[in-house]
């Protein structure tokens, strides 16, 4: 059967690409997604992505697609950039932690490099990984790492 794996990108990154060019890039969220998609269909993976900038709904989406749904159609892993709730969200932790699935978190900057405070994540303690400062590369590194290692 096909590995699920969901994308999650947390608030203003509907942005991508439309502002602050320094920081984040040019790269927008559409062409990111279209990025992965390709690498993914190249292994027989199926790709969900969401966006939301409100927490409820990221936590909804982590409960639907990584615990609620039938056994067959929930996600094997999890890819996500929390953004601004990396650094307030015990919500998220708590979601993400509830479906005892694999996680890698995705930071576009350099995060330790910033302000004090991005340096705390709610999240990393539990990760498989972390990526950061790597820019869109770092969501096409954390796939390739589920692909070669999902089937163990
Ligand atoms: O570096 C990252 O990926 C962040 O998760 C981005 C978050 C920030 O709060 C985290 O500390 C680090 C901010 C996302 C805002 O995205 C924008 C994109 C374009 C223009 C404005 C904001």
């Amino acid at each position: 059967m096909n590995k699920r794996i969901l994308i999650i990108n947390g608030p203003n990154l509907n942005l991508l690409g439309k502002r602050e060019p320094t920081i984040y890039g040019t790269t927008t969220l559409t062409d990111i997604q279209n990025t992965l998609s390709e690498q993914a269909k190249q292994q027989g993976i199926e790709l969900s992505f969401i966006q939301s900038n409100h927490e409820g709904e990221l936590v909804n989406a982590i409960q639907q697609q990584g615990l609620l749904c039938s056994c067959e159609e929930q996600v094997d892993a999890i890819i996500i950039n929390p953004a601004a709730f990396t650094h307030t969200s015990v919500a998220i932790r708590d979601a993400i932690l509830a479906t005892d699935k694999p996680f890698i978190e995705v930071h576009l900057s350099n995060v330790h490099a910033r302000e004090e405070f991005r340096k705390h994540s709610f999240l990393s303690d539990k990760a498989v990984g972390v990526i950061c400062g790597l820019g869109a590369k770092g969501y096409e590194m954390a796939l390739s790492y589920f692909i070669d290692n999902l089937y163990e």
